[in-house]
């Protein structure tokens, strides 16, 4: 991970948040008069699956991972209306603002928040249970609002998950960037230089991306290993298009 002296953490405004007219209140406890914290960047998302798999990517295989994907795709909330499945995704930044906003948020467990810490924003969340198909409770899914960064190697992540370098004014930007030399496709799991009947164009010469992202385009192009996934480097650019190349 690169070293930032800006630090940086993202915040999701969950769809629970917009569904309960809860916006309006998660930012102004976070915003700077409170906190000292600044935006760096701010955008609606309609969640695909690709983004929820690779934001909740350490969580694959366990029994809440299905219903965490639709709960922050927004099908849980709005199962009948996809126009309104949105988050608001926030790049903050300050001095601690990965601990300051977990902290503001509270605990992971919306009834652990009302006990250990009311007031915080997960308080005001619930809890649902999991059901199998015979109707056996096998977990808990919690609808806690927001999401905040755990780590500042989480953060760099999870920024560089959601948002292009040109969503954040270049000032304000923490991690280094560079120039695309040339273009990329993304195609079913796969990157291409040239096009490719379907493929989507990600990146175009003289795009500013990631430098880490240019870094494992260029591996995989070689065909080297990389340490991160084709979607992780793609799905930013793909955000809130029409086009369908998953
Ligand atoms: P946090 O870092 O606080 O978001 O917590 P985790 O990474 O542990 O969990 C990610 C998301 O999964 C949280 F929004 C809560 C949710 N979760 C459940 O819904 N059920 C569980 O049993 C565990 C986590």
């Amino acid at each position: 991970m690169a070293k930032s002296k800006r630090e940086q953490t993202l915040v999701l405004i969950k769809p629970d948040a917009l569904k309960n007219s809860l916006t309006g209140y998660v930012l102004s406890q976070l915003s700077e008069f409170h906190t000292g914290l600044r935006f760096a960047g701010t955008k609606i998302v309609q969640v695909s699956r690709m983004l929820a798999e690779e934001h909740y990517a350490e969580h694959k295989g366990k029994s809440f991972f299905s219903p965490l994907i639709e709960y922050i795709m927004g099908v849980t909330h709005y199962p009948k209306d996809p126009s309104k499945r949105r988050v608001v995704a926030i790049v903050y930044q300050g001095k601690g603002v990965v601990d300051k906003i977990r902290d503001l948020a509270g605990p992971t467990n919306p009834l652990t928040a009302r006990l250990e810490r009311p007031g915080s924003i997960r308080s005001l969340g619930s809890i649902m249970v999991i059901k199998d198909k015979s109707g056996n409770v096998v977990g808990d899914i919690m609808e806690n609002l927001i999401h905040a960064s755990a780590t500042n190697e989480e953060a760099e992540r999870e920024i560089k998950l959601w948002f292009r370098p040109n969503d954040i004014p270049p000032l304000m930007r923490a991690y280094p960037v560079e120039e695309s030399d040339q273009h990329y496709y993304y195609k079913e799991h796969r990157i291409y230089v040239r096009y490719t009947q379907g493929s989507a164009c990600i990146l175009a010469p003289g795009d500013i991306a990631w430098k880490s992202d240019l870094a494992s385009l260029r591996a995989i192009c070689e065909g080297k290993p990389v340490s991160c996934s084709i979607e992780s480097i793609a799905v930013k650019y793909l955000i809130n298009e029409e086009r369908h190349a998953g």
